[in-house]
């Protein structure tokens, strides 16, 4: 824990001057508002981008962004998302909490407009806006080494959840927080720190509780619980059935999926199977191998393991427990082609974990 994570949060000073010691969500909170008390005249019409398959972090950042801009600077502004919004409890998320987001389409990158970037950054791959261009606005939590290309960079890697940032920026400017913005955000913080497990600073924490005061918790409640469509089951079914252990790495290959969102949430289900301590999943998309790789590993780099079994390293990315990518294969391409591509990727990952090539495949599900 470094020094800055250990500095104590003062929320209920909404001041306009920068205190010594105040936590970092509150003086990138500050950043922000200072920017848009300057720039606002100039962010009409600002579009609100978040990463592709948004998650709920995303989605609460992009809500409460609009929200702030709304009330604080009179600033109108839209809400698009790249891909689909494939988890059932994100797409319960939107409904329940009507946030107005919709598709992203090349139109809405005409020259000049302003854009704000959340969750995620222009030099990422997992967003449509385009690497050559400058955003207005980024607010981030990821670390990155390749510089922010933006009039203003937000980047704060140990916040717990990107959200933390504008709701610090809402309270500091006395903006009420509606039900459904609080909720957004409390979903966000929860969703993105596993259940606060992750949230190593108390302006975190400190964050989650003044919002959760705000939300609806039946409607949280309901988020969190949402109903399961037949494909959800389906591809349970699949990843029991399919799953193959070698040594402390589990590995499942789910065939075609209704959305990319299965492949991550099959990947957390199985490595919470005994004495496992590696879990990929595979799923494969609109012509594309999606991969999602977990550990409970402490010490090391899944993002990086994940880079190193890619083709390319770029089509992967993650941080220390958790990696993510996806890779062409080709529409209309045969059974064989799919299943080689599988198959590589898991026995370079056994490479790499040092599983030893003759360690005999089980699969501990079938009977
Ligand atoms: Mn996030």
């Amino acid at each position: 824990m470094t020094t800055a994570e250990q500095t104590q949060a003062e929320p209920e000073k909404p001041t306009s001057e920068s205190t010594a010691n105040e936590a970092p969500s509150v003086q990138c909170a500050r950043d922000l508002l200072a920017f848009l008390t300057e720039r606002a005249p100039t962010l009409s019409s600002l579009l609100i981008l978040t990463h592709d398959f948004p998650d709920p972090d995303a989605l609460a950042t992009a809500f409460a962004l609009q929200h702030l801009l709304q009330q604080g600077f009179g600033v109108e502004s839209k809400i698009a998302y790249g891909g689909v919004i494939g988890r059932v409890e994100n797409r319960a998320m939107v409904t329940a909490l009507k946030i107005p987001a919709r598709r992203f389409k090349r139109t809405d990158l005409r020259p000049g407009r302003p854009v704000a970037l959340v969750d995620t950054q222009p030099a990422f791959q997992n967003n449509a806006f385009p690497r050559n261009r400058r955003a207005t606005i980024v607010i981030d939590q990821h670390a990155s080494d390749k510089p922010v290309s933006a009039d203003l960079a937000i980047v704060d890697t140990g916040c717990g959840a990107t959200c933390v940032i504008v709701a610090q920026a809402l309270r500091l400017k006395n903006i009420e927080i509606p039900t459904r913005v609080a909720t957004a955000l409390a979903y966000g913080i929860l969703s993105d720190t596993l259940d606060l497990y992750r949230a190593t600073r108390s302006d975190v924490v400190q964050t989650y509780l003044s919002v959760l005061h705000h939300s609806d918790m039946k409607v949280l409640a309901r988020i969190q619980n949402p109903d399961r469509s037949k494909s959800f089951f389906v591809t349970l079914g699949r990843c029991i059935r399919e799953a193959m252990v070698f040594r402390h790495l589990v590995v499942a290959h789910l065939g075609n999926i209704a959305n990319p969102d299965l492949v991550s949430q099959m990947a957390e289900f199985l490595l919470t199977y005994d004495k496992i301590k590696w879990s990929v999943c595979t799923g494969r998309y609109k012509g594309r191998l999606h991969v999602s790789l977990r550990t409970t590993v402490q010490e090391t780099n899944a993002g990086e393991i994940l880079r190193d079994v890619f083709d390319s390293r770029k089509d992967a990315g993650g941080h220390k427990a958790i990696a993510g990518g996806s890779f062409i294969v080709g529409l209309n391409v045969p059974e064989e082609v799919w299943k080689e591509r599988e198959e590589t990727l898991h026995t370079r990952l056994k490479q790499r974990l040092r599983i030893s090539k003759r360690t005999a495949v089980r699969k501990p599900f079938q009977r």
